[in-house]
């Protein structure tokens, strides 16, 4: 495969970034962090999209590095931004199948500035489709180091809420498909989105919706009682020089 080929080479060549999406918390009215995202910029094909490439990393096993590559950058850079500000990370699934998954996280956070309490790992339902005993073991010292787990992705795919059990989360993101019509009083996603928040208050677990587009949808998820937003409506992913001057406008 060719694009496997390439990205071989794309970390080692400069070809890679992180990107940060705004995640704001809308009952306080802050900032509250961003989500790092990977973006790779092909020398021939131009931007290729994670969606892309991201399963063929994950074939070829080179999922491992990039994503070790992607925490250090984030947690490097994060570290420079105010404590309050906190970084999302994805791990893939992928990531869960080699023992040194908590070693490498233990690793980022000892090479950065930050704290373990503001970084938030972002796993899917990905890694209880083939649970082990290093899949348990793997959740269990990230939660003891102190970072936070978040539950991604949460509505799509199988969605059995046993899995909500399956790790100490702290947070469930709502996917983006659960946004449409939210602003409007008898749009099809209200009742659900108001029964993931109730659901996500009674574990004790904060909720971020992702996904939205304009105001009137803020408004809305603020109403229902979403801790926090994360959009287009915000900000869409950025460089790391502009989410550095986004955080400088808040303080
Ligand atoms: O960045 P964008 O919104 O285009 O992301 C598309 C998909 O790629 C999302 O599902 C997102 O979670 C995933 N993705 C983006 N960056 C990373 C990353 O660093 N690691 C993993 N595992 N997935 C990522
Ligand atoms: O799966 P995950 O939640 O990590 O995916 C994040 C993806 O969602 C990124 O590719 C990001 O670009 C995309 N995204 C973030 N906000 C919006 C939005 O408001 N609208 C749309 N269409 N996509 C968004
Ligand atoms: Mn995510
Ligand atoms: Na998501």
């Amino acid at each position: 495969r060719s694009l496997e080929m390439d990205l071989r080479g794309a970390l080692a060549s400069d070809q890679l970034q992180v990107v940060y999406q705004p995640i704001f918390d809308v009952q306080q009215d802050r900032l509250a962090g961003f989500e790092a995202l990977l973006r790779w910029s092909h020398p021939v094909r131009g931007m290729v999209s994670p969606e892309q490439f991201i399963p063929i990393a994950e074939e070829s096993g080179l999922i491992s590095s990039l994503g070790e590559w992607v925490l250090r950058t984030a947690c490097m850079e994060a570290g420079q931004w105010p404590e309050h500000i906190r970084i999302a990370v994805n791990l893939s699934p992928v990531q869960f199948y080699n023992t040194g998954l908590s070693s490498t996280v233990m690793s980022a956070l000892a090479s950065s500035q930050i704290t373990p309490d503001r970084v938030e790992l972002e796993i899917t339902e990905g890694v209880f489709l083939q649970e082990t005993n290093t899949t348990r073991l793997t959740l269990q010292q990230l939660h003891e180091m102190g970072v936070r787990l978040a539950l991604d992705d949460f509505g799509t795919g199988y969605s059995s809420l046993g899995y909500l059990r399956k790790a100490s989360f702290s947070k469930i993101k709502i996917d983006r498909s659960f946004i449409r019509g939210i602003d409007s009083p008898d749009g099809e996603n209200v009742p659900i989105v108001r029964a993931v928040v109730a659901l996500a208050d009674s574990l004790g677990m904060i909720t971020t919706a992702e996904g939205a587009e304009t105001p009137e949808e803020i408004h809305a998820l603020r109403n229902i009682g979403c801790t926090q937003v994360q959009g287009f409506a915000y900000g869409k992913p950025m460089s790391y020089e502009a989410a550095s001057a986004l955080v400088a406008s808040m303080e």
